[in-house]
């Protein structure tokens, strides 16, 4: 997707010129994936732009470079103050945010403890992921012939740059093929995740998702999508799901920032229930964009408006 540009960045404590927030060819994240980072959605409101889940966000941005031994040069305020600081430079009133912490330039050598971390938060304009009609629609998908890398090999518990690199396989195999995403397995040949979503089965109107434990990341749509579930009265579990299982599925679909509630309406060429968005996803959309434009007090603690 081509990138619309709009005026400033926040770099390293600064708002700067879109044209101007640059790195240098040898910064270290280039070579070596050693970035860490977020995806944020700020949505329309009454009370201008807020930005949805920002704290779990951030809280899971300073989760992904304890891992990794990076220590970010801000406090998790600082960050926030800096998200709402540049959504409101760039007068957006809904846009997509990413927040990157990277080791920057000055060391060579896979040994990034030395190297300085940059961070940035970029914001931009970001309609549906997926295509135009795919909250509608719902996409076809294909389980990937590539795994999803392993625990103990690249953790799924952290959201570092380098990893997707296992996600750019896979998504660049279904797209080759014919398809709108990926699904990866797991070496023991359960459900993960999509290249840049979690996925839920409806069956019996019953909702299950895979666990964290299978390898996917712990996604904050995946989170709150469980809790606006519950709250509908559904029974929510996480279980091990294999591919079959998304076959058999009344409804199935996928859920992420950029993605939000994106309905699949068929698995390796089989339509899922009737080959439509099914009526829980439906109401789990509803559910979830009354949320977002806050419309519901019961959720307005997930909003942080970015004018007080
Ligand atoms: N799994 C993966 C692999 C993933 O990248 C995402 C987010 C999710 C699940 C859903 O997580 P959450 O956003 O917290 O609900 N993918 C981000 C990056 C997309 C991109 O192409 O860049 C996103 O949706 O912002």
């Amino acid at each position: 997707m081509p990138i619309t540009e709009v005026d400033k960045i926040w770099m390293d404590g600064e708002l700067v010129d879109w044209k101007h927030a640059q790195v240098h060819v040898l910064s270290h994240a280039l070579h070596y994936g050693s970035g860490v980072f977020e995806g944020i959605r700020a949505y329309e409101t009454a009370r201008g732009a807020a930005v949805w889940h920002l704290d779990e966000h951030l809280r899971r941005l300073f989760r992904s470079a304890k891992l990794y031994h990076m220590d970010i040069p801000y406090s998790h305020e600082a960050l926030v103050e800096a998200t709402r600081q540049v959504v409101r430079a760039n007068e957006l009133h809904a846009c997509y945010i990413r927040p990157l912490a990277f080791r920057g330039y000055g060391e060579m050598g896979v040994n990034p403890l030395l190297a300085p971390v940059n961070v940035v938060v970029a914001v931009w304009p970001w309609g549906t992921y997926l295509g135009e009609d795919a909250l509608e629609q719902g996409v076809r998908i294909k389980i990937s012939s590539w795994r999803r890398n392993s625990q103990n090999a690249l953790p799924a518990g952290a959201k570092a740059t380098g990893q997707y690199i296992n996600s750019v396989l896979a998504k660049v195999e279904s797209l080759k093929a014919g398809y709108d995403e990926a699904i990866m397995l797991n070496e023991a040949g359960q459900i993960t995740d999509g290249s840049g979503e979690n996925v839920f089965i409806v069956r019996d109107r019953v909702l299950t998702t895979p666990p964290t434990q299978a390898g996917c990341l712990d996604g904050i749509t995946r989170t709150t999508v469980m809790s606006l579930a519950r709250d509908l009265g559904y029974v929510v579990r996480e279980e091990n799901l294999v591919r079959t299982d998304l076959y058999n599925a009344d409804e199935c679909f996928f859920t992420g920032t950029a993605a939000e509630i994106t309905p699949i309406r068929e698995v390796d060429d089989r339509t899922v229930g009737e080959g439509h968005r099914g009526p829980v996803t439906k109401e789990l959309q509803s559910a979830f964009f009354s949320a977002t434009k806050g419309d519901n007090p019961r959720y307005a603690d997930w909003l942080t408006y970015v004018r007080d």
